[in-house]
């Protein structure tokens, strides 16, 4: 070691000897010091190349300190970390996104979510329950914000009264998850820590209705759209100055085909449902459920599923199951918001779409 004017720290490491452990085949097909940035497609293609860049390496330790932080959050709230199956005979969430696959001499698909697992849990009297899981949909659409598989944070909590049971503790996780990422990175002097923002303000919760006018189609009761979705991000920020928002009281015509929803007694038009949005992107949605087996039965019905196919779900109601709802949030996409990335497919070490099965 020598003193250098011209090195950063003011000294020189001289080395005395070299011995080339592994070659490297030359040219690399990525550049890994060049500021220029490549496609994300070569990114891709070559990504252990790609991951070698201390940028590219910062977002998975955010993506660590997320995990992290909610298995923290989750664990010191008695949440019971499960794991469901992967392989199943049916699909929870609508037969669109379904993978089949073949399973000896049956059909199996691939879980969309653990939602039948995780009531069933409940069912099974352990209350509180959490999950950090593989999930699989056949998303047809090439978009920046929907991959075919992605981490999905699962939680479902009994003995809830309401919607706002729920959205309360994932308000209080998330914000907590936050804080201790926000620490975790500057420990390790990880930049992405300065773009973490301030969650000090309660998140605001913000009706179906409201937003149906904030993006200028008042009562027509139709999903939002991404671009709605942005618009919706945009006016709660400037309104609540808050960049997470709950919007609240889904009606059932838009939840129809989520049959393990519950619909309010008073007003059936109404569930308890809502998403947890984050400047303009959907990050997670749950409600409360249907505990009750007649109600939830024509629920099923009435959202186009045979219960015959639903035997083993149905039966963890028959003996006793208290109220109770939960929430999905997707993990890609928390960390695609908090690292400030274009594209979800950054968030994943090796992302699947409906074009990549490699690397
Ligand atoms: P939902 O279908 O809204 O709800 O999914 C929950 C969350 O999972 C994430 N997500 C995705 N992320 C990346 N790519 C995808 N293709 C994709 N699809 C979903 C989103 C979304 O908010 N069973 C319910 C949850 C519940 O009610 O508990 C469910 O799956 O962040």
């Amino acid at each position: 070691m020598r003193t250098s004017e011209r090195a950063h720290r003011g000294v020189e490491l001289v080395p005395l000897a070299v011995t080339v452990l592994s070659r490297a085949e030359v040219p690399l097909p990525l550049g890994i010091v060049d500021k220029v940035g490549a496609e994300l497609d070569t990114r891709l293609d070559h990504r252990v190349l790609d991951l070698r860049k201390p940028a590219v390496r910062a977002v998975f330790e955010l993506r660590h300190a997320v995990l992290a932080g909610f298995r923290h959050a989750f664990t010191k709230r008695g949440f019971l970390e499960v794991e469901t199956p992967k392989l199943l005979r049916q699909g929870a969430e609508g037969g669109a996104t379904l993978f089949p696959v073949e399973y000896f001499d049956q059909r199996a698909f691939l879980a969309q979510s653990p939602q039948l697992y995780k009531q069933m849990l409940i069912g099974a009297g352990l209350e509180r329950v959490f999950e950090i899981a593989p999930a699989f949909r056949a998303e047809p659409s090439d978009t920046v914000r929907h991959i075919t598989e992605f981490t999905s944070l699962d939680a479902e909590m009994a003995y809830i009264h309401g919607a706002e049971d729920l959205r309360a503790t994932l308000e209080a996780i998330v914000q907590e998850t936050v804080a201790s990422v926000r620490k975790d990175l500057s420990e390790i002097q990880n930049p992405l820590s300065e773009l973490l923002p301030d969650l000090s303000r309660p998140f605001p919760r913000i009706p179906f209705e409201t937003c149906e006018e904030w993006v200028g189609r008042p009562g027509t009761e139709v999903d939002f759209g991404t671009e709605e979705e942005k618009t919706i991000g945009v006016r709660a920020e400037a309104e609540f100055g808050s960049p997470f928002y709950f919007l609240i009281d889904y009606p059932t015509s838009v939840k129809l085909r989520t049959f393990y929803a519950g619909r309010s007694d008073a007003d059936p038009r109404k569930t308890g449902y809502f998403d947890l949005g984050f400047r303009g992107l959907e990050i997670a949605s749950g409600g409360p459920r249907e505990h009750r087996l007649a109600k939830l039965t024509e629920n099923m019905v009435a959202g186009g599923f045979d219960p015959k196919n639903f035997a083993g779900y149905l039966e963890a109601f028959r003996f006793g199951m208290p109220p109770h709802g939960g929430w999905g949030l997707g993990i890609d996409r928390i960390v695609q918001m908090l690292a400030g990335l274009a594209n979800i497919r950054e968030a994943r070490l090796f992302p699947r779409d409906r074009y990549r099965l490699d690397p």
